[in-house]
């Protein structure tokens, strides 16, 4: 047995080790895509009889411990962009995109879930040089992730989100404990808490490392499989973005120096080999365990080039157009009208104006009744237009649609004949306009 002060010897040597040099034994342990060992779960699973406690935490095994969205300083955090994709989670980075791992696979057969509603995807794009997947939906989604896109994600706080297994059995070497053996797969959505370490090279691409360190908070967590394609939001100037998809952890473990081993949780691997089937090293300084998230903000440039559109801010304008009207990427406030035409920068974006130009504006350019009434405007084929029309407008304050659905505009004047014309009576119209079909 090792005694208590022993205990806290190392405590604080593993968390001087965390914050000065805690990726230097990256190199001699082995990591695992969180899915891609089942075989080695049940193994595990076998060897428990009380699995307890996705999302795994340090503090509790109860696996009802944040199961709904995080509230206080961690409210909008990214629970509110993640949705169910097979047994894993997407979030949703774009209108018609949302973005998970690579290696959990999927169909197009398999749903993305968010607020209970299916968006069944019709296409993915893979990423060359990550562990990331875009899928495409046709429907649009209600909302998406701001996500990250500077390079100072280490030292930041992080809400984690997956769908891995409950906590299991504790992992116990000298008496003491190192961690827990991942318990039974729920598929329940959970979140905890946890900080970046620093960014490392893992399966050949940029990921962000987090330590589940014990004694760090109630939140604080470590990832098990089925919290692959999850999230890891980084709060950064002010806001929580997506800055991570689950990718990996450490691992694995042993008690002793043959056999294949095991997963688990391990805040600390100290009297534990770590490695793998006839390569195991026994760990002799207080080590902590680690997840692996793909860092987004590398793969920025897959992003945009998948979604040309990309918003990274998701303040509704894509980056390059803010780049264009605005300087930077994220660069144009949506509220602003900086030409002073009426139309703020937001509303520039969705009728396709110039934001710095106040001759560039939204209007109906031309209205002629004499081969019925047809309306003429500068338009768009990538924009939706739809007419609205009342009587008087001293007596109707509703605009009813003059038509059942949007329609596309053309390139340059597009016009609009009213098949529905009552002979005389006043008329008035009103030209609506978006990105997307209304
Ligand atoms: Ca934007
Ligand atoms: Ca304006
Ligand atoms: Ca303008």
């Amino acid at each position: 047995m090792v005694d208590r002060d022993l205990r806290a010897r190392f405590d604080a040597a593993r968390r001087s080790a965390s914050t000065s040099g805690c990726l230097d034994y990256y190199g001699s342990v082995s990591r695992f895509p969180l899915t891609l060992f089942f075989a080695a779960l049940v193994l595990s699973m076998l060897l428990i009889v009380l699995p307890a406690g996705a999302v795994i935490f340090d503090s509790t095994g109860d696996p009802g411990y944040n199961t709904n969205a995080p509230a206080g300083t961690l409210a909008g955090s990214g629970w509110e962009f993640e949705g169910k994709f097979g047994g894993f989670l997407g979030t949703a980075v774009d209108t018609h995109f949302f973005l998970t791992a690579k290696h959990i696979g999927g169909d197009t057969n398999t749903p993305f879930i968010l607020d209970g509603t299916n968006y069944f995807p019709d296409a993915w794009y893979d990423d060359g040089g990550a562990d990331l997947r875009l899928w495409h939906v046709p429907a649009a989604l209600p909302r998406y992730a701001p996500v990250y896109t500077g390079t100072n994600e280490p030292g930041g706080a992080i809400v984690v989100i997956g769908r891995g297994t409950r906590r299991g059995e504790p992992v116990i070497s000298g008496g003491l404990t190192n961690g827990w053996l991942w318990g039974s797969s729920d598929s329940v959505v959970r979140w905890g808490s946890n900080s970046v370490n620093g960014v490392v090279i893992a399966g050949g691409f940029e990921c962000l490392y987090a330590t589940f360190d014990h004694g760090a908070g109630p939140d604080e967590c470590h990832l098990s499989v089925g919290d692959s394609g999850g999230s890891a939001f980084l709060l950064a100037d002010g806001r929580w973005q997506l800055a991570g998809i689950h990718y990996s952890v450490d691992g694995y473990y042993s008690y002793t120096d043959s056999g294949v081993g095991f997963n688990a949780a391990i805040y600390d691997a100290y009297g534990l080999y770590q490695g793998s089937q006839s390569n195991w090293t026994f760990v002799t300084n207080p080590v902590a365990g680690g997840l692996y998230s793909t860092r987004v903000s590398d793969r920025y440039q897959w992003l945009t080039n998948v979604i040309p559109d990309f918003d990274s801010d998701a303040d509704g304008m894509p980056d390059w157009w803010e780049a264009a009207y605005a300087g930077s990427i994220q660069g144009a406030m949506a509220t602003n009208d900086v030409d002073h035409d009426g139309a703020n920068n937001l509303a520039e974006w969705l009728a396709g104006t110039d934001p710095t130009n106040d001759m560039s504006r939204f209007t109906i350019s031309n209205v002629s009744n004499t081969n019925g009434m047809v309306l003429t405007f500068q338009g768009s084929s990538s924009r939706y237009y739809r007419v609205y029309t009342q009587g008087e407008l001293s007596v109707s304050t509703t605009w009813g649609p003059a038509d059942s659905v949007s329609f596309q505009g053309a390139d340059g004047p597009t016009s609009w004949a009213d098949t529905n014309l009552p002979p005389a009576i006043t008329r008035y119209y009103r030209l609506g306009v978006g990105t997307e079909p209304f």
